[in-house]
């Protein structure tokens, strides 16, 4: 199952592809949209949300709520586009007061991006470089979505810390699977600790009075997996590098870890494998410090992901900078743009993991309609049973 997307930030539209997809995928439209308002959502956001009320709108692939077998297309409107369709019109010539963006800000594509294409206008590389391709994303997430939620996966995310506030964690990893997305959703910041959500609110009030912007951590944990995904013998079939490179292809990841992640690095091997048991005649862990994951491979545990994002590169404070007609120091662009944007990254991030695991189930179980496939999964699942008898 594969994704593409395409547009701009303030183009008319962002379009997803998604393909790979086995017939007869029940699709709700509505848990689609519920995703992308989830993902517009957080407390820190900018201005634009407010214009935006993103809903999907599907263009083929689809019939009377089932999936046809058939590439999707997924259609997402920007409100924005009224804003801006002299400044990105696809064919008239730029109209006379167009201001190029030649201030490039520091931790964005701006430079890079403008160095590597040629360009005098970083605008044409911000527009795609943009978090907002991500509502394409979680658009095209929602697909997986469905399909893992018919194999009885679920997938969820929370927000840990922002900035330098902290939720407390006695035992993260035990508790991971145990909160109700009710107990995160309530929360302005995704958090399900309460007075954590409070200081995490505070900090990026703190933030944006002084014209920063905030990074932070979250979790992403994925219940209800067989044991088996992914695989143990070639590079590219463990699930782990798989997962782990889905996850730094979102803007700003810059950390991801598995289970105890670094912290197994500095304990002994007693104190980070997981004991094998027998429970209800079933193999599993008397503890879940590996996140759900070994040798390449689930565990049939919850998968646990952990990743760290940076703060947004757009600053109301600007760092200094170099003018791309000049070549004098100046202080960077200051685009509209968010404060914190963790907890959104974080629902992207669910959307990504959703990706990969749909992946291992079509390879380890792959038919082309979904009755098969569950008939595949239910002898898998017999056999499991037999072995451990
Ligand atoms: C975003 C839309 C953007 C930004 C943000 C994410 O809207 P605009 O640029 O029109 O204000 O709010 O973009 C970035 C964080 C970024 O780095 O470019 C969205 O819909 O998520």
């Amino acid at each position: 199952m594969r994704y593409i997307t395409a547009g701009e930030s303030h183009g008319p539209e962002l379009t997803a592809i998604v393909e790979g997809v086995p017939a007869g995928v029940s699709i709700s439209l509505d848990h689609i949209n519920s995703d992308l308002a989830r993902r517009q959502s957080g407390y820190g956001r900018g201005g634009r949300q407010k214009i935006e009320t993103d809903r999907a709108r599907v263009t083929s692939g689809i019939r009377f709520g089932r999936t046809l077998g058939t590439p999707i297309t997924l259609v997402v409107e920007n409100k924005d586009w009224q804003n801006w369709s002299e400044r990105m019109a696809a064919f008239c010539a730029p109209p006379d007061d167009l201001r190029r963006e030649v201030r490039p800000r520091p931790g964005h594509a701006d430079l890079v991006g403008a160095l590597k294409t040629n360009t005098d206008d970083c605008r044409n590389i911000l527009e795609r470089a943009s978090a907002r391709e991500t509502a394409a994303r979680v658009a095209a997430a929602g697909i997986a979505r469905e399909f893992l939620a018919e194999l009885g996966v679920e997938i969820y995310s929370y927000v840990i810390s922002i900035g330098d506030a902290f939720m407390p964690e006695a035992d993260g990893l035990a508790n991971a699977a145990s909160y109700t997305p009710l107990d995160i959703e309530l929360s302005e910041v995704r958090c399900p600790d309460k007075a954590a959500s409070a200081a995490m609110i505070a900090a990026i009030d703190r933030a944006k009075e002084q014209g920063e912007s905030l990074g932070g951590t979250f979790r992403v944990v994925a219940t209800g997996l067989l044991p088996g995904l992914g695989g143990y013998a070639t590079a590219d079939e463990r699930i782990t590098s798989r997962l782990g490179g889905a996850l730094f292809s979102i803007p700003a990841i810059k950390g991801v870890e598995f289970g105890l992640g670094f912290e197994a690095s500095h304990r002994v091997g007693s104190r980070v494998h997981d004991p094998i048991v027998l429970r209800a005649g079933e193999f599993t862990r008397a503890s879940n410090n590996a996140g759900g994951l070994e040798g390449g491979m689930t565990t049939g545990l919850p998968l646990i992901i952990t990743a760290a994002m940076k703060p947004i590169p757009t600053l109301m404070t600007p760092l200094e900078t170099v003018n791309l007609d000049t070549l004098e120091a100046e202080e960077a662009s200051k685009e509209r743009s968010d404060t914190c944007a963790v907890p959104a990254a974080a629902v992207v991030a669910e959307g990504e993991v959703a990706f990969v695991l749909a992946n291992a189930y079509l390879e380890a179980f792959g038919c082309t309609n979904l009755t098969d496939m569950k008939a595949a999964i239910r002898a898998y699942k017999q056999r499991l049973k037999t072995m451990s008898r």
